[in-house]
């Protein structure tokens, strides 16, 4: 058996392990900025997703690599058989309940933050048609946001602090919608009308992507999004999206 020292060294190392792939998690910017309240939602999942996982991950790595080295066959044990062992139930009780709990509340909380992220919120909603086609995409905006006669954009303009719901649709093959500063992504699909919702937080300009392998253009699907403030965007609107060049 090995020695009570080395099972707590091997414990010390373990908790040192865990705290530096935590911070690790933390220190490193993985993400691009957020740009919308549903980017936070989904970023802070992603926080408790990977406290909850890293713990996991050394202790499993650190049994493996301690029973390696501490069980490892020695000179002379070559035609030695190792120790008759029929089970432990209260281990395997323990082995089973307590990661179908952690799984339960993690999907649990997914589904709740997920669930967040896809209703509709108090206040105004604008409704923005996007279409993907080989290899470009289009942004229509409809009576209820122009006030008027409805028109197309290639850039994609929206209010900070608006809810959106974006309306999408393909017109050849399948491609993904994508913003990555919005945390958000969905397939545009050939027939049907899919949809996300995104409330819009930060002002700037951030790209948009075509997230599905869509033909030889691919790469180049993309576009921008730019988040301006209201009193921009409805200038923005009753000059019938005249100023696209210009950036926000
Ligand atoms: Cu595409």
């Amino acid at each position: 058996m090995p020695s009570r020292r080395s099972i707590a060294a091997t414990g010390v190392a373990a908790l040192i392990a865990t705290a530096i792939g935590i911070a690790l998690s933390y220190a490193i910017h993985w993400f691009p900025v957020q740009a919308s309240t549903q980017a936070k939602n989904t970023d802070t999942l992603y926080h408790v997703l990977a406290i909850a996982s890293i713990p996991i991950f050394v202790l499993v790595v650190t049994v493996i690599l301690f029973s390696v080295w501490h069980f490892r066959m020695k000179p002379g044990q070559e035609l030695q058989d190792g120790p008759p062992i029929h089970g432990n139930t209260r281990l395997e009780v323990l082995w089973t309940a307590f990661p179908a709990a952690l799984l339960l509340g993690l999907v649990s909380y997914s589904f709740v933050v997920l669930h967040d992220n896809e209703r509709k919120p108090a206040g105004k909603e604008i409704v923005v048609e996007v279409t993907g086609q080989q290899f470009a995409w289009t942004y229509q905006y409809p009576p209820s946001v122009t006030g008027g006669a409805p028109f197309s954009s290639t850039q994609l303009y929206l209010p900070n602090n608006e809810s959106v719901d974006f309306a999408i649709r393909s017109k050849d093959v399948i491609h993904a919608f994508w913003i990555p500063a919005f945390r958000l992504q969905i397939d545009a699909v050939p027939g049907i009308t899919t949809h996300y919702r995104a409330t819009p937080d930060r002002i700037g300009s951030y790209p948009v992507v075509c997230n599905l392998l869509c033909g030889v253009g691919h790469s180049t699907m993309r576009s921008t999004v730019h988040v301006v403030a209201p009193a921009r965007f409805e200038a923005w609107v009753r000059s019938g999206g005249a100023s696209q060049s210009s950036t926000g």
